[in-house]
């Protein structure tokens, strides 16, 4: 494949954007290269700037469920335009989305929309500081709630590719009141808890942390951490951004039959547009402002076009809860067919996967927290992302990123991965 005019778009982009890219994710620095430009997208695939077709297993990082201008949305976007494209007023939409998704997961009575993942993780940390009076935060290493200053700690994603768990210019006072545990490893959770007696607001988690690959949660883990949250006064925020309604209609709370204090959407909840959101039982979120005296705001926060698409896309997992077993039934058939090659042609490997989320580690043995996961062979990750990039698939360009699967994915488009992991495994 020809790369050129991605290539020169690069160049151009350099010269006005710190490193090309509006978000460090999108760069190829973790496997070398340069990134390439989409032009458009449709289902399955994304055709960039040179004229390839590139069958794509990022999806946006996870929004496009259903495929890229998935009609519906694509429609509801349009028409919605048409009407005026933002207020900072009140608008019915945004109480038609918020019903839909109250009835859609567990445990939620009231929803708040925010812009991003980022802001909704932010906003849902602030609100456990005011709601239970206390400072401090439990986070996991290699898991990412986006880029506020309390999250820039040990953080997965982008921060782990580009070697910048720990970004310069949050305060040593911000990064005082955040406290690391291991992912999967409970008695390290109530190590810290016993050390910090009294001092602890929340546990964050990614419910599948997605973030250093996919890694889900250990049997009883979640369970355990609600026990001890319980037991402390503690909230359990769930990070859902990539879980909610991706994993089930009710997401990972729905998928472990776990009950979180705040759950943190983005990704699906938006349909491709800017939204993310936080919910919680009444007694918390009405501890938000205009009510309650955390504050919280946004202008564009339940833009009426992030409000379209979202209900749109949540309309459409609503009435067809089949969707998610077609996931995950896809996902299972590309885990067994790569599986099936690499280890055919002996490369060491593990893959994790739950529902439409999965990940290839180069590494021997479980992947089953930011540690084991670090251990991957990156030179091996290089070789296999650019094979498959020259072969017409394209994954996450990081070794600490998961692939988020379609439904508009066709069986012949996975046998054409599987195909394409065979011969580059010959080359590895
Ligand atoms: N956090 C997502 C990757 N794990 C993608 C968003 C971004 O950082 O651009």
């Amino acid at each position: 494949m020809i790369y050129k005019r991605s290539s020169a778009l690069f160049a151009e982009a350099e010269k006005v954007i710190p490193g090309g890219v509006n978000s460090p994710v999108r760069a190829f620095n973790g496997v070398g290269g340069t990134p390439i430009f989409v032009k458009e997208a449709k289902g399955a695939y994304l055709y960039d700037e040179d004229g390839n077709r590139l069958i794509d297993y990022i999806n946006s990082w996870g929004p496009m469920i259903l495929g890229h201008a998935h009609e519906p949305v694509v429609k509801a976007v349009v028409e919605k335009a048409k009407k005026g494209t933002s207020f900072g007023m009140p608008t019915e939409i945004e109480t038609q989305i918020a019903e839909l998704a109250v009835s859609m997961v567990p445990n939620i009575d009231k929803i708040r929309f925010v812009n991003s993942g980022t802001e909704a993780c932010m906003s849902a940390v602030r609100l456990a500081r005011g709601y239970t009076g206390k400072d401090k935060i439990i986070k996991f290493s290699g898991c990412y709630h986006g880029h506020s200053d309390s999250f820039l700690i040990q953080a997965g994603s982008g921060a782990s590719t580009f070697g910048t768990p720990n970004s310069p210019g949050v305060t040593k006072g911000t990064a005082k009141d955040t406290l690391l545990a291991n992912y999967n490893d409970i008695e390290n959770v109530k190590a810290l808890i016993e050390a910090n007696k009294n001092e602890i607001a929340c546990i964050i988690i990614e419910p599948v942390a997605g973030n250093m690959g996919c890694i889900p949660p250990k049997n009883g883990f979640l369970q355990a951490l609600r026990t001890v949250c319980n037991a402390n006064n503690i909230l359990l925020i769930l990070d859902e951004v990539m879980t909610g309604f991706r994993l089930a209609k009710g997401g990972a709370q729905e998928l472990f039959n776990i009950n979180a204090d705040i759950v943190c959407f983005g990704k699906v909840i938006g349909g491709g547009l800017p939204v993310g959101a936080f919910a919680g039982r009444n007694e918390i979120m009405d501890y938000l402002a205009p009510i309650g005296p955390v504050y919280q705001a946004g202008t564009l926060s339940g833009n009426p076009l992030a409000m379209a698409a979202g209900l749109a896309m949540l309309t459409e997992l609503n009435n067809k809860p089949e969707t998610f077993s077609s996931l995950a039934e896809k996902t299972a058939y590309l885990h067994e067919g790569i599986t099936k090659v690499l280890t055919k042609n002996n490369i060491t490997h593990s893959i994790n996967r739950i529902g439409s989320m999965i990940s290839v580690h180069f590494s021997e043995g479980e992947v089953v927290d930011f540690k084991t996961a670090a251990k991957g062979n990156n030179d091996t990750f290089k070789a296999f992302f650019h094979g498959l990039l020259k072969a017409g698939v394209y994954i996450a360009p990081s070794a600490f990123e998961t692939w988020f699967i379609t439904d508009a994915l066709s069986y012949e488009d996975l046998d054409f991965t599987i195909a394409a992991v065979d011969a580059v495994a010959k080359t590895l």
